[in-house]
């Protein structure tokens, strides 16, 4: 897979921190600021960038764009402080004005072709898929990584069908040209299984912006990272 790929290319192995890798993290927070109560989400977010969250994903669809604009210019300035790379959703327009790490497509946004042209090579563009199908083809299509949903019941559910369980994650994972990141109902105790299976790492939600104490518990994930990856 990816990572012994890796392994061969580096002799360091040093993943998470490697400036040369184009995907070099293994936990990806994704945002859903209706899950974050009782303060912004820049605070959330904050909290969790100095808690040594990998990359963030922002995933606020439903903002009309000025709105969305300021929030992704407060965002970015928390990312920037780490150098952690800011993902946005769908708007490859935001991801090339605001000088964004890069751009998350679904089947409903531009192909990746198209983005492609728009934000560059040195842009991410991560795409989500749902099947071995579509993992595998998003690699071919030249997404720089997949995540692949939903692993595990997750209070989502209903809006990305059924559980893909262990067997269609590894079946995924050989497949895919690029890495796979498994998303839906990822905890703590699951990294290592998600990981045997061929994970290159793990996109989370709920398991850290539905939590109070989102500093602790990035923390705690990110040293459940480190143990399944210890090489990094
Ligand atoms: N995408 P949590 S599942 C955003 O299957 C998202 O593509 C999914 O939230 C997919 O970490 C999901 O709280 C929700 O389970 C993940």
């Amino acid at each position: 897979g990816v990572a012994s790929a890796v392994a061969l290319i580096c002799p360091l192995r040093c993943v998470a921190a490697c400036p040369m890798l184009p995907v070099n993290f293994r936990l990806l927070l994704v945002t859903d600021r209706s899950l974050v109560h009782g303060r912004s989400l820049e605070s959330a977010l904050r909290e969790s960038v100095a808690s040594g969250v990998q990359a963030i994903q922002l995933r606020e669809r439903d903002l009309p764009t000025r709105e969305l604009l300021s929030l992704t210019q407060q965002i970015r300035a928390v990312t920037q402080e780490r150098a952690v790379p800011l993902l946005i959703n769908d708007r490859v327009d935001l991801a090339v004005a605001l000088d964004l790490g890069g751009v998350h497509l679904r089947a409903s946004s531009l192909p990746v072709s198209a983005a492609r042209r728009v934000v560059g090579r040195h842009r991410l563009i991560g795409v989500s898929a749902h099947s071995v199908a579509e993992a595998r083809q998003a690699g071919d299509d030249g997404a720089d990584y997949v995540i692949l949903g939903p692993i595990f019941e997750t209070p989502s559910k209903r809006e990305f069908g059924d559980p893909l369980g262990f067997a269609v994650l590894a079946d995924a994972c050989r497949h895919s040209s690029v890495p796979v990141f498994a998303i839906g109902g990822i905890t703590r105790e699951r990294i290592e299984s998600v990981r045997d299976a061929g994970a290159f790492g793990v996109a989370m939600i709920g398991g850290i912006l539905g939590r109070a104490d989102v500093g602790n518990v990035t923390a705690d994930m990110q040293s459940a990272v480190r143990t399944a990856w210890p090489s990094d």
